[in-house]
């Protein structure tokens, strides 16, 4: 079986952006391949986060991995900072990162713009991204278009490392979901929905509320058109509430565009919204029913345990094969 390796970070709750792009891909694909889950919490300190709402947000996001479908009996869910072989092969992968490329990263850049103040960290983001990936031996890395650029620079050091010392790590591919690898903020449908985003109506968080969602979807930025019709460059606000609601509803974008032929926008948000409702209303009851349980703390202990154990073997061979320490079996 090939094995698949993905994370999200605990900045915030997630959105139905992250569930599109990664979290559902997560589900379809745990039956066929040795997935392991991660809860990148290292990833989310390299911008500020104050400690009790990140421990609840940790904890949050594991139940809702499992409340989306997740079977911790067919894949491993842990988090980052309990496997410590992710910090120590970080900075190795960091000491073969040159600060150009990372330099380069659109992420670093959106995220470093504009502040006084932007932490190490923040830049040597890729490298302890490429550790996660590279020591569970990963095949393939379900994510959403924004971390194509992550995949290239983690796919760069695993050939980077196998040619400079000896060739044992895997080199990943990246696997993005067929449609809806970039959902948009609801309110600049040009910029990515995300969980960190300031602007509460930009995006919908999976624990959102339904009279939440109904607001939030009638506030949602279109256009003076009043058609309902796909035009990604030219509606991007209406194709991004289209995408949306095929994918939630199943149905394709044309059936959905002839389901409206004379309608307006009022009718469509208002249909929109009760899918999304009726999409996240089991979700939202397993997820409060695990969120407080001491079978999330089972599920989390028996993944860092296995996890532990595949991570810590890449290790050592990485370890072996740059010299550090003395040679271990
Ligand atoms: P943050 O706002 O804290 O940067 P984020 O919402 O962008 O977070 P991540 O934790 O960085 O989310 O990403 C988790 C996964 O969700 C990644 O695979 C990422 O590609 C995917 N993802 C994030 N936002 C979107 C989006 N708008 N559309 C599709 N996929 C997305
Ligand atoms: N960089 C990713 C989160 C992330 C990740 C990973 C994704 C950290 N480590 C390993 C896939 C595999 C993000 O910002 N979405």
């Amino acid at each position: 079986m090939k094995t698949i390796f993905s994370g999200i970070q605990p900045s915030g709750t997630i959105t139905l952006g992250n569930y599109i792009g990664a979290l559902k891909q997560f589900v379809e694909l745990q039956d066929d391949y040795n997935c392991f889950f991660c809860i990148v919490d290292q990833h989310a300190i390299t911008v500020p986060q104050d400690p009790q709402t990140l421990r609840k947000n940790i904890r949050s996001l594991a139940a809702l991995y499992i409340a989306v479908g997740i079977d911790p009996e067919k894949a491993t869910l842990f988090i980052q900072s309990e496997v410590p072989a992710h910090a120590q092969a970080g900075w190795m992968m960091q000491c073969i990162s040159y600060i150009g490329e990372l330099e380069r990263m659109t992420q670093f850049k959106d995220k470093s713009a504009g502040k006084e103040a932007v932490s190490a960290s923040l830049l040597t983001y890729p490298p302890l991204m490429a550790a996660d990936i590279l020591l569970y031996q990963t095949d393939l890395v379900p994510v959403g278009e924004d971390q194509t650029q992550h995949m290239e620079i983690t796919r760069d050091l695993a050939e980077r490392f196998n040619k400079r010392f000896t060739e044992i790590l895997t080199i990943p591919e990246i696997s993005l979901p067929k449609v809806g690898a970039r959902i948009m903020s609801l309110q600049e449908p040009t910029k990515k929905m995300s969980k960190s985003d300031p602007n509460k109506k930009a995006g919908i968080s999976l624990l959102d509320e339904p009279n939440q969602i109904v607001k939030k979807i009638k506030s949602a930025v279109t256009d003076s058109e009043g058609i309902i019709r796909y035009d990604k460059d030219n509606k991007p606000g209406v194709s991004n509430l289209l995408s949306i609601y095929s994918i939630l509803s199943g149905k394709p974008i044309a059936e959905i565009e002839s389901m409206y032929v004379g309608k307006g926008y009022g009718d469509f948000k208002s249909d929109l919204a009760e899918v999304m409702v009726n999409y996240l209303q089991p979700i939202q009851e397993r997820y409060y029913q695990l969120v407080e349980s001491s079978e999330l703390d089972e599920i989390l202990d028996r993944g860092a345990e296995k996890a532990n154990k595949v991570a810590s073997k890449t290790l050592k061979k990485m370890e072996n094969a740059m010299g550090l320490g003395r040679k271990r079996r």
